[in-house]
C-alpha cells in the first residue's frame, strides 16, 4: 500500500528520510493477516449531547482560555497542518485519514470511567473534571518520535490537580489513560497493528509535574476529533505517542501498567519515552527534527533533551540511565 499525502509536496520527502512507526505498524499488519492478530474490545456509541451552560464545548467550536506562562517563543505551526497533519491510527495509517475519517466520531455527551486504584471510581462527566471558565493557553512543543516536530497552542487545564481530584489511593503510582473505541467510526481498528483500545501511561510523579496537561482545544476552538476530541493528555517532554487522544478511562495502578506502543515493540518504544537526541531509535537517529507547518520547506532543527523542557522535568529523572530507561 502507497502512502498518500493530499497536500504539502514537501511531507513527501519528509517521508523519504523517516522510518515512521508507521512501517512497523504494517509489519504488524502482515502478521495478522497470516493469524496472529489481536484481539479488539468494543463498546457502543454515545447518546445525544443536550446542550447546557457548563457542558464541554463542541469539536471545533470557540473556546476563551488564559494566556500561560508556558510559552515558547517559536512559531506556531499553522492550524491546518495541526488538523490534517495526524496519527491516531484508529482512523488510518495516512496522516490524512484522522481528518477525513475520525469526525465520524461521536465525542458530544463524553464520560470518563476512573477505575483501579482510587477512592474515587465511577463514572463522570467532561465537566465534573474539567472547569471550562478556567482554561489557559499553553503553547508547547510537540515531537513524534519519527522525527518531525510542531508548535501548538493547546487549550486545557493542568492534568495533577484533575488526578488529585480523583483520589489515588496511597499505593497508586501510576496513571493509565485508555482511548475511546469506536467500532462504526475507527475505520483504522481493522490493522490490528497496536492492542486497542490505545493506551498510555505516565508515573504519577510525572503526571504531577505542571507540564503535564489535559487539552480540551487548540487554537481557539474544542479539540476536532482528529486531535483527540473531546480530551487528551499532552505530555510536550515525550515523544507524541505518550499523549493518549479521545481519553474514556482513566485507571490508576500500582505496577507499570501495559502501554500500546511499548508493548508493540518495546526495543523501540520505551515506557519512559523521553526525548533524548543522544538515544537513537534502533532504526533512525534522534538527534533532528523536522520542523512543520511553519512554511514550505520544513526547517530542520536539533533535537533538544527532554524537548526543550530539561529545566522543568530533569529532577524526574536525575537517578536514572535514559539510554537504558528510554
Ligand atoms: N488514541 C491515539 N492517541 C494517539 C495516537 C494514536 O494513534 N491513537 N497517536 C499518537 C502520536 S504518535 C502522536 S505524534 C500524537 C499526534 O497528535 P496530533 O495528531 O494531534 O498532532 O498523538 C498520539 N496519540
Ligand atoms: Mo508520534
Amino acid at each position: 500500500m502507497e502512502l498518500k499525502f493530499r497536500r504539502h509536496p514537501d511531507y513527501q520527502a519528509l517521508r523519504a528520510e523517516m522510518t515512521p512507526h508507521e512501517m512497523y505498524i504494517r509489519r504488524r499488519e502482515l502478521l495478522a493477516a497470516a493469524g496472529f492478530a489481536g484481539t479488539a474490545a468494543m463498546i457502543g456509541g454515545l447518546p445525544a449531547f443536550a446542550q447546557t451552560p457548563s457542558a464541554q464545548i463542541a469539536a471545533g467550536a470557540a473556546m476563551t482560555a488564559k494566556k500561560s506562562s508556558y510559552t515558547v517563543a517559536d512559531p506556531q505551526a499553522a492550524e491546518q497542518d495541526f488538523n490534517e497533519f495526524c496519527n491516531f491510527y484508529e482512523f488510518g495509517l495516512n496522516k490524512d485519514d484522522p481528518a477525513r475519517n475520525a469526525g465520524k466520531m461521536d465525542v458530544s455527551n463524553w464520560k470518563i470511567t476512573v477505575e483501579g486504584e482510587t477512592d474515587a471510581p465511577g463514572t463522570y462527566d467532561l465537566r465534573d473534571l474539567i472547569d471550562y471558565s478556567q482554561l489557559e493557553e499553553r503553547v508547547y512543543r510537540h515531537r513524534c518520535v519519527e522525527r518531525w516536530s510542531m508548535v501548538v497552542p493547546w487549550i486545557g487545564v493542568p492534568l495533577g490537580p484533575v488526578l488529585a481530584k480523583l483520589k489515588p489511593k496511597t499505593g497508586a503510582k501510576y496513571a493509565q489513560f485508555l482511548t475511546h473505541l469506536d467500532r462504526k467510526a475507527m475505520v483504522g481498528l481493522a490493522y490490528g497493528g497496536l492492542d486497542w483500545p490505545y493506551s498510555e501511561a505516565l508515573h504519577l510523579n510525572e503526571a504531577r509535574n505542571d507540564l503535564a496537561f489535559l487539552a480540551v482545544g487548540a487554537y481557539g476552538k474544542g479539540l476536532k476529533q482528529q486531535n483527540g476530541a473531546p480530551i487528551r493528555t499532552v505530555v510536550p517532554w515525550k515523544y507524541g505517542y505518550k499523549g493518549a487522544k479521545s481519553i474514556a478511562t482513566i485507571r490508576f495502578t500500582t505496577m507499570q501498567p501495559p502501554t500500546a506502543w511499548n508493548v508493540a515493540n518495546p526495543r523501540e518504544y520505551g515506557f519512559y519515552s523521553n526525548v533524548n537526541p543522544n538515544r537513537s531509535h534502533p532504526r533512525w537517529s534522534q538527534a533532528q527534527e523536522r520542523v512543520l507547518g511553519v512554511g514550505g520547506f520544513n526547517p530542520q532543527r536539533k533535537t533538544e533533551m527532554f524537548n526543550g523542557y530539561e529545566a522543568q522535568v530533569g529532577y524526574l529523572y536525575k537517578d536514572i540511565d535514559l539510554i537504558k530507561y528510554h
